[in-house]
């Protein structure tokens, strides 16, 4: 039998040299940050038959000299992430140019809520995005983050619209003044967040949205998982400020659902919220209707059949080019129609800006719990041209004490 005897200084340097080593290796793997991009070759086609020009790729940062830093902000976010599990993902379209308006808007989403979730965020356009788009936004968001490009079918005048009247309705509505009364790119994109977003290659593995549009604001902490708490509660839609309509931008839309209702009354649902869109029972339209720059809603509502005979209705009507409905209104008509009042949600909680009306929580003891940074004087939900109080009113919902004081 041998006796090896090791040397215990021998013993305590091959320690520190193995320490050494490894320190090095971490150090030179870098940390990397992935996102999909979407930069030509072909995907296949979306359900409406459109082809989209994209495929994925795989895009690695080497952070270099942040290496340090960013391994330690990694682990100590993983250990209070409580990772959000819903299929969900943030949507927002935008231009190139809206980068600078929208980075905000991420920062404010990302602080008061995503950065304890990390859920996705998809980034649609009706161009390439620049490549300065997607390295800025990337490094925004605590999820992956996606970029697809919309198909030109999905971003056009759609074969059976008379050009020649289109061009005349902007030429009245801009003598008119109506706000991008004259727009056809507007046109376009009220057309398409009404009917086609949700139908995107990239939304396809998501089941909840929450959209987010340049220039808004968040004002409250969120401290609960908004997804999951749709999930849990089935609901289909969520919003924090509705408003009336300018009657100018939708003259036939109310006369075109009800053919729509008369066509398709199977669709309407028994426990529906036709008393928020309607104050005689359906026979007119009060212009109430959900403020669209926000909204948190199942991606599968919008993809059944009720709202796709209904976007199809509308669309063949022609009124986002002979008119200029909104997808707000639309949004909404469907949902007070389409949906038990019981999977509609009013988010009073999460205080929320996009230029120029304020969603502030009332109540001081909520307020200050929830670092919110806004003045309750300036919540729109009471005042007159809200649709607000009708929504607490037509829902029986408890309104806070003292809201006339904020009227
Ligand atoms: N890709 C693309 N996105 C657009 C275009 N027009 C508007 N958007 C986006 O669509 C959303 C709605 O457009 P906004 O200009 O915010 O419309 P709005 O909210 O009615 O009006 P303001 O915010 O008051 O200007 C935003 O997320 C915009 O970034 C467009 O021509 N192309
Ligand atoms: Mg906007």
């Amino acid at each position: 039998m041998v006796n090896i005897r090791v040397d215990p200084r021998l013993l305590r340097f091959s320690a520190v040299a193995v320490v050494l080593i490894f320190t090095v290796f971490i150090l030179s793997r870098g940390s990397t940050t992935t996102y999909t991009g979407s930069v030509g070759g072909v995907v296949p086609s979306s359900s409406s038959g459109a082809s989209y020009s994209e495929s994925k790729v795989q895009v690695k940062q080497q952070i270099g000299q942040g290496v340090i830093t960013n391994t330690i902000n990694e682990k100590g976010l993983k250990k209070q992430a409580q990772k959000g599990t819903v299929k969900a993902t943030f949507v927002s379209l935008a231009r190139n140019r809206d980068l600078w308006s929208l980075v905000g808007s991420i920062r404010l989403v990302e602080d008061r809520f995503n950065k304890k979730y990390g859920y996705d965020w998809v980034f649609l356009n009706d161009e390439p995005f620049s490549e300065e788009f997607k390295r800025t936004t990337t490094a925004l968001v605590s999820g992956t983050t996606k970029y697809g490009e919309i198909s030109k079918e999905q971003w056009s005048f759609p074969e059976w619209i008379d050009l020649d009247k289109a061009a005349q309705v902007r030429e009245d509505m801009k003598k008119n003044k109506i706000i991008y009364g004259d727009s056809i790119s507007y046109r376009f994109m009220c057309r398409y967040e009404s009917g086609f977003f949700y139908r995107h290659p990239l939304l396809q593995d998501y089941e909840y949205y929450w959209r987010v549009e340049p220039d808004i604001k968040l004002y409250c902490d969120i401290d609960y998982d908004i997804f999951q708490f749709m999930k849990d509660n089935n609901k289909k839609y969520g919003f924090t400020i509705s408003l009336h309509e300018y009657q100018a931008t939708i003259e036939t839309l109310w006369s075109t659902t009800k053919q729509f209702m008369e066509k398709y009354p199977q669709h309407i649902h028994k426990n529906n919220m036709l008393d928020f869109i309607s104050d005689d029972g359906g026979a007119s339209y009060n212009l109430c209707h959900f403020w669209s720059n926000f909204e948190v809603g199942s991606l599968d509502f919008w993809r059944g059949q009720a709202y796709s005979d209904y976007f199809d209705f509308l669309d063949h009507a022609g009124g986002f080019f002979y008119e200029r409905w909104g997808d707000a209104p639309v949004h909404s008509i469907a949902a007070a129609l389409f949906l038990d009042r019981e999977e509609l949600h009013f988010f009073t909680d999460v205080g929320y800006f996009h230029p120029p009306f304020h969603s502030c929580p009332i109540e001081d003891e909520y307020r200050l719990k929830h670092k919110c940074m806004c003045n309750p004087a300036d919540d729109f939900t009471f005042k007159g041209y809200s649709c607000g109080l009708k929504y607490y009113d037509v829902n029986r919902m408890q309104k806070p004490e003292n809201w006339e004081k904020f009227a």
